[in-house]
């Protein structure tokens, strides 16, 4: 066991105290800050599923690009999925800042150590499912990342700002195709419900479980990582969404939607956190087939990987040379 000695004691209870003051002081963590390792990690945590998200999130999308009903259409979802490689890779980088690597984020994501949003590991069986991503995915994503703008670690809040901006196209363009689809001819307004019905549940799911049964809330409000709570997101989305859906003039897709005067809010039916478990914890429709492409196209890349590690090796010799 390592032991402390007295004056390295001290001088780590000044560094909390002056961290634990920032946080109070609403200042930014910023990567050379000392900070308390289980703050680290579970930044780390969260980033690396949030980055792992944006990547795996391409698949279900990716699916229907040769498949897009119109040029435009097809134009549009070819760069959401260029947007969300981005989001990927600004996440990663912000990751980075905090000590640990790319490669070991993939590893963690392959071997199913790290977790990424659940949604993503069910199948896109239609068109309008495409819409439908867009406006609830997108949305769910949004009040979630609307409120990480203000999370207390410095780059992970300052790639939100950018993401949100992003993600707030991708809301209106799956609003407008869902629109579409929802104005079209009664097969076309039928597969629209069908998409909304199934979607509906899993994007709720993307908060997470409640509050009470969260692990990590708590201690992530504490520190300001998290500045609104699962439950209390949700809500937002299910106040904002129910309104879209009546202007689509689709059925609720849950029966216990209801405008309740008391709360100020929409009540809503119960979750099945059993299925919820299930899909986090790797048996959900798609867990294994996403894993496995993801593997398959790290493989592929891997001379992307070479060249560029050969070009910094080349570069630094270039210095040493000259600098001989
Ligand atoms: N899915 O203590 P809790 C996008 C896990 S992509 C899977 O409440 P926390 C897009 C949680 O990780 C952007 N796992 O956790 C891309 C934890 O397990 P671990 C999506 C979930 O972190 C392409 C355990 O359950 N947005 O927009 O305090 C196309 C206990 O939960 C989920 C993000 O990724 C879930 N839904 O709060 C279209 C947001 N929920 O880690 C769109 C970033 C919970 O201990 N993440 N778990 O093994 C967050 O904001 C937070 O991590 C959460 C959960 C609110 C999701």
């Amino acid at each position: 066991m390592q032991v402390i000695n007295k004056d390295d004691q001290a001088a780590m209870a000044q560094e909390l105290a002056k961290f634990e003051q920032k946080i109070a002081d609403e200042q930014k963590i910023e990567p050379g800050d000392w900070m308390p390792e289980a703050y680290r990690k579970n930044v780390i945590r969260q980033m690396s599923q949030h980055a792992h998200s944006e990547i795996i999130g391409m698949q279900p999308e990716g699916n229907w690009i040769t498949r897009a009903p119109s040029l435009r259409r097809k134009a549009i979802l070819l760069s959401k999925v260029q947007d969300e490689a981005g989001h990927g890779l600004y996440l990663y980088s912000s990751t980075e800042t905090l000590g640990i690597s790319r490669s070991q984020m993939i590893e963690a994501l392959q071997s199913g150590e790290a977790k990424y949003a659940q949604i993503f590991n069910y199948p896109t069986l239609t068109w309008a499912d495409v819409g439908a991503i867009g406006w609830l995915v997108d949305g769910a994503a949004i009040v979630n990342q609307i409120s990480l703008q203000r999370t207390s670690y410095g780059p992970y809040a300052r790639a939100m700002v950018r993401i949100c901006k992003e993600e707030s196209f991708h809301q209106r363009q799956g609003y407008e195709a869902m629109y579409a689809l929802a104005h079209g001819t009664p097969v076309q307004k039928q597969m629209a419900q069908d998409a909304l019905d199934r979607v509906w549940w899993p994007s709720l799911m993307m908060f997470g479980p409640h509050d009470s049964e969260s692990a990590h809330s708590s201690q992530s409000m504490a520190w300001k990582i998290k500045r609104v709570s699962n439950d209390d997101l949700r809500q937002k989305f299910i106040d904002q969404t129910v309104p879209q859906i009546e202007v689509l003039g689709l059925e609720m897709p849950d029966p216990e939607i209801k405008w309740n005067e008391e709360r100020g809010h929409y009540d809503s039916g119960e979750i099945n956190w059993q299925e919820f478990k299930e899909v986090i914890n790797g048996s959900g429709p798609c867990n294994f087939q996403r894993i496995k492409h993801h593997k398959a196209a790290h493989q592929e890349g891997e001379w992307v990987r070479e060249a560029v590690r050969a070009y910094k090796q080349k570069q630094i010799e270039k210095q040493n040379e000259t600098a001989a």
